[in-house]
């Protein structure tokens, strides 16, 4: 059982909240996060390694095979309690954003408001020539996944997942926000992020730099521990309800 007392009470106590994840706070609805190593056709391949511009040029089938695959396997689960007190929070604090690294759309699906993707969307493709939206394909691919051609754009491009791929830049404008809400924040949650991949993991840092009360929520030690005030090692599913009705008891109590 984790002692939550401290972090709701600083939660409580904030106007401004930022609340970040990564990967972390989708493993428990069933989505592998970059850590775990890949199964099926993928398994002799790292994340990493796959979610990069040569990657796709040297073999798009297979990228865009992973792709679809993490997609239909996203339409497939649900989100899960830690999704549903971040959105929770965002109901409570007066005010609150959310800055997510991950591509999947859980989040919204958990009645989040207008989560910032840092990193992108499974559900925005795009051309890789001409950069026109696509319409997302039917995503019922089969549970061991497969090597799939991208669909072709008028323009004879390939469409490509709208991601950011290692060695590409972040959406200017999401990072701005991010930047600039961890900036005035009282609070910064972060859940589930092992805060290795920038600049994404710079956004704790200025939180803190800017005298917010950064609380970390991951089960294991990340580079973040350090940066963190407060240190919940537990599961996002478990912690974060938990901090929101010793947040907001009278809240949890009305069932709001
Ligand atoms: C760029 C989309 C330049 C795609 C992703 C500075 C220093 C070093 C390196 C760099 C640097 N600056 C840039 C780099 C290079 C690189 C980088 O950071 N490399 C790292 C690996 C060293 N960054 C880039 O390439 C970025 N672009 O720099 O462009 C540029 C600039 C201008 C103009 C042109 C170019 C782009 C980075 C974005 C890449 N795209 N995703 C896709 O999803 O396929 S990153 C992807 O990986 C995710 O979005 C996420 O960001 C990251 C995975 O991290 P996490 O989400 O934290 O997940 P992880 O699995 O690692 O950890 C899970 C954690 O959860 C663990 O701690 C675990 O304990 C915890 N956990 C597990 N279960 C639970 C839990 N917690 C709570 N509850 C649970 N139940
Ligand atoms: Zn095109």
């Amino acid at each position: 059982m984790v002692d939550v007392r401290e972090a709701a009470k600083a939660l409580a106590g904030a106007r401004r909240v930022v609340v970040f994840t990564g990967a972390g706070i989708s493993a428990e609805s069933g989505v592998p996060t970059f850590r775990d190593a890949l199964t099926g056709l993928w398994e002799r391949y790292d994340a990493q390694a796959l979610a990069t511009p040569q990657a796709f040029e040297d073999d798009p089938d297979l990228v865009w095979g992973w792709y679809e695959w993490r997609r239909s396997l996203i339409r497939r689960v649900h989100p899960n309690p830690g999704h549903e007190a971040v959105a929770a929070i965002e109901a409570h604090a007066p005010h609150a954003l959310v800055v997510t690294q991950n591509v999947d759309d859980l989040h919204e699906r958990a009645g989040s408001r207008a989560p910032i993707h840092l990193h992108g969307s499974l559900f925005t493709p795009r051309c890789a020539a001409c950069s026109r939206p696509a319409e997302p394909g039917p995503g019922d691919e089969p549970e061991e996944g497969r090597r799939l051609a991208p669909p072709r754009c008028g323009c004879g491009g390939a469409i490509r997942p709208g991601v950011v791929w290692f060695g590409e830049a972040l959406p200017e404008e999401a990072l701005e926000e991010a930047v600039q809400a961890a900036t005035d924040c009282d609070v910064l949650l972060t859940v589930g992020t092992s805060g290795v991949v920038y600049p994404a993991a710079e956004i704790p840092k200025v939180a803190s730099m800017f005298g917010g009360t950064v609380i970390q929520v991951n089960p294991q030690p990340t580079p973040l521990d350090a940066v963190a005030t407060i240190n919940l090692h537990g599961s996002a599913a478990v912690v974060l309800p938990e901090l929101v009705s010793a947040a907001w008891p009278e809240r949890a109590a009305a069932g709001s």
